[in-house]
């Protein structure tokens, strides 16, 4: 069994506008001139580079932004153009019309791989993202993305969870393993039916957004063995300092898990993956990070945990931000290799992305396979060097240098969406029917 990364291709409306309130980066740079292709591009490199380790890739389209469907739903009617001028006088329903923010796909979905699963198979489910109004639109076409690529006999595809039990997919979701099947580990910040037994405390500054019913649904769905499946609560104080999926503050891969102590409310968490591993043969190796090494603020700035933990060529190996080059990140990272098995720390640059507090762990939704699954996933969506050339050219060619959220509304730029988009379905051999405004 291998994994693979399917990144998020950063689409051309790429944008900063403030929309995700508990996300630190989000509301700090609202307003702020975007660079799509530089964005675009940073994410190109990113999975280059990644490749270049060893680590297989692949790739997901972005989304159709601005969404006509979306603001006609939202009640402005009219031809496009005119849909778009009235919108303009809600400037936050046409920037969540228009975000880029599929771009995260470890948001896209929760992916159980089939060692895991009882009926032998890989299973997803569309996460609902109904925590945003800018990302509760993704899941259809996250969904119709996910069936095109994985449409052999070894995938089975799941309806999102119930909108009202926020699902915010793999962000919220590790998974360890040894050799076989694995533990599963779903992380929720919230219960749909009020406060869970044994909560301490409940986020007073920043809003939960998965609930632990919805984690439950997922694993039900995906045939996963109860006994090798953990339920945990994210902390309080962690969701408060800008902690708002799992994977801001917990990075986990194969044996290891590199976690900062105040990652989950209770207590003995820690403990309980310990144990759940051992029982299963699973020699967790657990890298507790300390407030006084890392402080949450700091792990907040630097995005350390949202690194990708990757199977490289040369070793265990982690691939974060470059944001994680100052501050105690950088002497915490530099003692790292001596204290833990990851041997290797690289540091890439995605800026753009980072702004909106999307680090290299969000822009990748990770899918692990058998040879035989692998074989029947959609080829032209996995990458070489040649294809991610043909991406850049791509790039280079259809997305805008700069972008102001004025821009949204000029009707010139649906129309080099629609071009772009179009062109893509050619590149990765994806029909002429993908999108909504294809058919
Ligand atoms: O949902 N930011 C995204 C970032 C998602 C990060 N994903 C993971 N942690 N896996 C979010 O908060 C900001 C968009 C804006 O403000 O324009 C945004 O949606």
């Amino acid at each position: 069994m291998r994994e693979i990364n399917f990144d998020g291709l950063i689409g051309p409306t790429h944008g900063y506008a403030g929309l995700s309130h508990g996300n630190v980066a989000s509301a700090s740079n609202r307003g702020r001139v975007s660079r799509p292709r530089e964005a675009a591009l940073q994410g190109l490199a990113k999975m280059r580079a990644l490749l270049g380790l060893g680590v297989p890739q692949g790739v997901l389209p972005p989304h159709e932004r601005p969404h006509v469907p979306t603001l006609r739903a939202l009640g402005f009617s009219g031809a496009p153009k005119e849909v778009l001028e009235w919108a303009s006088r809600h400037p936050l329903l046409l920037a969540s019309a228009a975000s880029a923010s599929a771009m995260w796909t470890a948001n896209a979905a929760t992916v159980s791989p089939s060692a895991d699963c009882a009926d032998g198979k890989v299973h997803f489910t569309p996460a609902n993202l109904s925590a945003k109004v800018h990302r509760a639109i993704e899941p259809a076409q996250s969904g119709r993305a996910l069936k095109r690529i994985f449409s052999s006999a070894h995938f089975v595809h799941h309806a999102p969870v119930l909108a009202t039990m926020g699902d915010e997919g793999a962000a919220n979701h590790t998974r360890f393993h040894h050799e076989g099947a694995g533990v599963e580990l779903f992380v929720f910040g919230r219960s749909v039916f009020g406060p869970s037994s044994g909560a301490t405390a409940s986020p007073q500054r920043f809003p939960a957004r998965q609930a632990r019913e919805a984690s439950e649904v997922v694993a039900r769905m995906h045939g996963l063995d109860p006994a090798r499946t953990l339920f945990l609560r994210q902390s309080a104080r962690a969701i408060d300092a800008g902690v708002f999926h799992n994977d801001v503050i917990a990075v986990g891969h194969e044996h290891v898990h590199l976690v900062h102590e105040h990652a989950f409310e209770d207590d003995d968490a820690l403990e309980r993956i310990d144990k759940t591993c051992a029982d299963f043969g699973i020699p967790l190796e657990t890298v507790r990070v300390r407030e006084d090494e890392v402080a949450l603020a700091e792990a907040v700035r630097s995005y350390l945990f949202n690194s990708q933990l990757v199977r490289a060529e040369q070793g265990l190996t982690l691939v974060c931000p470059i944001e994680c080059g100052e501050g105690a990140t950088s002497a915490f990272l530099e003692a790292l290799p001596s204290r833990s098995s990851i041997e290797h720390i690289a540091l890439l640059d995605v800026r753009q992305s980072m702004r909106n507090g999307g680090g290299p762990a969000c822009l990748r939704l990770r899918v692990a396979l058998t040879e035989e699954e692998r074989s029947g996933v959609h080829a032209p969506c996995l990458l070489d060097g040649e294809k991610i050339d043909a991406l850049e050219a791509w790039v280079r060619a259809h997305y805008r240098e700069e972008l102001t959220p004025s821009d949204l509304s000029d009707p010139a730029l649906l129309d080099e969406v629609y071009v772009a988009l179009d062109a893509l379905t050619t590149l990765l051999a994806l029909g002429s029917d993908f999108y909504e405004f294809q058919r």
